[in-house]
């Protein structure tokens, strides 16, 4: 038999991720995409996340539920990369079923090597956050690194021990509630009044629960499918190619593809990255492009640049070309998606960071150190503004020169075409370069 003739592919998939600090309206153009899709599926991260979706007016928000759950005809898979806290899970499809949500249950699957997020895991990210002082890395607490540093010790717990064995879960439950008491003295754990939850949990949980590995295969080896891959976060908060320590504790570059769904390399199609039309960062940080503070509050007041999970207000910075050409090095992106062009419509100009100074020389490596990326000095070039609305454009021809102007700069900085702009938060509001 020859090399891979047994590696038929059917479909690949497409994958979308975040290539700044996140936030960057990944949940739009998931949502956009998945209007055809047979299959979302969101590979790493947890409730964390924060994906908005405008439809006919109506806001949803998704922390842990893929975007395509809202297209009634898709299967949306939760996968083994992605940490779950079940009583957040919960409340999200309650939320949303109010909203209009329907038949979920038929179209939801959770791996059974998904690891689990406890209460105690978000009480432990309070307290690791507070204990930090000025090393604070302004987490959402939500508990994401106290799960991911479960899973990395072996003694995470899994949905599939969940389902399979109550007995044996409440023993692996009350053996990690109790080391985390004695880790955070002040601490308490109701082990008994959890258990009894978690079994109820139990019961929701057991029918979406999948072998997706078994699942997404069949799929790939189908025609024609069409399989969306929903990235969480962004390649600056990914814990080895982000700003460490200031990310977050999974890899949300595209590496966690494939362990966060267990697919081979082959089966992926076209990597698309979402980047807004400037740059925003919740949390601390080194943030090279940041804005003054007078130009910060215009555009988070415009651009309503507030977190989705806690409401945080967002950081404003100018896009960073040097920072997306580091991003694409990891990725490697087939195009660009540039969302909220339409809040630098006011802009008298707008200015675009292309090149990283230290000690008055260029350097060619984006820094691995926050200490050395403090001293970093950012080139720019600014660029007339527009000055006029964008919002009900829906051609790129119909953009304003400047408009366009700076768009292709963009595309000529970072190399890579640009196939969607954003004007606006609802999915029509898209330019598509298609
Ligand atoms: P964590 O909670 O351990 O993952 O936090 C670690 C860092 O990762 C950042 N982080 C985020 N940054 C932007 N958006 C996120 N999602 C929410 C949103 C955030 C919110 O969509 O708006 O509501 O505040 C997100 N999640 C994690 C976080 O700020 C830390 O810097
Ligand atoms: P995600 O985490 O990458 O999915 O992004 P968020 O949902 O956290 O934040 C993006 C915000 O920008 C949301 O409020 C979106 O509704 C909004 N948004 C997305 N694209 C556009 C756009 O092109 N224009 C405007 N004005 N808003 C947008
Ligand atoms: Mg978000």
């Amino acid at each position: 038999m020859c090399e891979h003739a047994n590696k038929t592919v059917g479909s690949k998939a497409i994958v979308i991720l975040g290539t700044q600090w996140g936030d960057e309206g990944k949940g739009k153009i998931v949502d956009l995409l998945s209007q055809s899709a047979h299959v979302v599926c969101r590979c790493q991260g947890g409730n964390n996340a924060g994906h908005t979706v405008v439809v006919n007016g109506v806001m949803y928000d998704f922390h842990l539920l893929p975007s395509g759950l809202l297209n009634p005809d898709c299967l949306n898979v939760i996968g083994n990369g992605v940490v779950i806290h079940l009583p957040g899970l919960f409340d999200e499809i309650e939320k949303n079923e109010s909203k209009g949500l329907t038949n979920w249950h038929d179209r939801l699957f959770v791996s059974s090597r998904a690891h689990l997020v406890f209460d105690f895991h978000q009480a432990a990210d309070s307290m690791e956050e507070s204990g930090k002082g000025q090393n604070q890395i302004g987490t959402t607490k939500k508990g994401i690194g106290p799960a991911y540093s479960c899973k990395a010790a072996r003694s995470g717990i899994r949905v599939c021990d969940l389902i399979h064995d109550f007995c044996l879960f409440s023993e692996r439950f009350k053996w990690l509630a109790n080391l985390y008491m004695q880790r955070y003295p002040t601490l308490k754990v109701d082990i008994d009044s959890e258990l009894k939850r978690y079994k109820e949990f139990r019961d929701r949980l057991a029918p979406l629960v999948r072998d997706t590995i078994t699942f997404l295969s069949n799929e790939f080896r189908q025609p024609n499918r069409r399989i969306i891959v929903e990235g969480a976060n962004a390649t600056m908060l990914d814990i080895d190619f982000g700003t460490y320590p200031m990310v977050t504790s999974s890899n949300c570059s595209v590496g966690g593809v494939y362990t966060g769904l267990g697919i081979p390399p082959h089966v992926v199609g076209k990597i698309y990255g979402v980047a807004k039309a400037y740059c925003t960062r919740v949390g601390r940080g080194v943030f090279p492009t940041e804005m003054d503070k007078k130009t910060d509050e215009i555009v988070r007041k415009r651009g309503n640049e507030y977190g989705v999970t806690t409401q945080r207000a967002r950081r404003c910075g100018w896009f960073d070309a040097f920072q997306l050409s580091y991003v694409d090095k990891i990725n490697g992106f087939s195009a660009l998606a540039v969302t909220k062009l339409d809040i630098l419509d006011e802009f008298d100009e707008v200015k675009i960071g292309v090149e990283y100074l230290i000690g008055g020389k260029i350097i060619d490596y984006y820094p691995a150190s926050q200490e050395e990326l403090q001293t970093v000095c950012v080139k720019y070039i600014t660029l007339p503004g527009w000055k006029s609305p964008t919002s009900n454009v829906r051609s790129f021809d119909g953009l304003p020169l400047n408009a366009r102007n700076y768009i292709e700069k963009l595309e000529e900085l970072v190399n890579i075409p640009i196939k969607w702009i954003g004007v606006g938060s609802s999915r029509d509001a898209t330019i598509c370069r298609c």
